[in-house]
C-alpha cells in the first residue's frame, strides 16, 4: 500500500466513524410534526391530534397529556400508534376539545431505549 493510499483509507475510515457517531447521536425519537402544531390556533373544535416523532416509539412507555388553560387534564383517550407508522401517537378527545389554551406534555421511549420528553401548546378560537 502506497502512502496515498493509505492516507485515503485514514480519511474513509474517520468519515465512516464520524457518520456512525452522528447517526447514533441522532437515533432518540425528538417531536418532527405536531397536529395542531406548537402556538397554533384551530378554528374548529378539535377530535384528536398526533404527535410524530423521528424514531420509533413504544407505546406502552408512551403518554401525552393535555392540559387546558386552568392545567386540568381534558378527557383525552391513552395515546396510540398510528396503524402503520410507529413513530406517529394519536390521541382522541371525546369530547371534541372546545375553544380555549391548551398544553400537550408528551414523553416517549424510542425503540432504542431512550427517553425523551417535551411540551408545547395550541389554541382553539
Ligand atoms: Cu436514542
Amino acid at each position: 500500500m502506497n502512502k496515498t493510499a493509505f492516507s485515503r483509507g485514514v480519511a474513509l475510515l474517520l468519515a465512516f466513524s464520524a457518520l456512525t457517531f452522528s447517526q447514533f447521536a441522532l437515533a432518540h425519537a425528538h417531536l418532527k410534526t405536531a397536529v395542531p402544531a406548537d402556538k397554533m390556533v384551530v378554528h374548529s373544535f378539535l377530535h384528536n391530534a398526533s404527535l410524530t416523532f423521528t424514531e420509533d416509539v413504544e407505546p406502552a412507555f408512551s403518554g401525552v397529556e393535555i392540559l387546558n388553560a386552568q392545567h386540568q387534564p381534558v378527557a383525552a383517550g391513552k395515546a396510540k400508534l398510528a396503524e402503520n407508522q410507529h413513530n406517529k401517537l394519536v390521541v382522541q378527545f371525546d369530547p371534541p376539545l372546545q375553544s380555549g389554551q391548551y398544553q400537550v406534555n408528551w414523553h416517549v421511549l424510542s425503540v432504542d431505549g431512550h427517553k425523551t420528553k417535551g411540551s408545547y401548546s395550541f389554541s382553539i378560537k
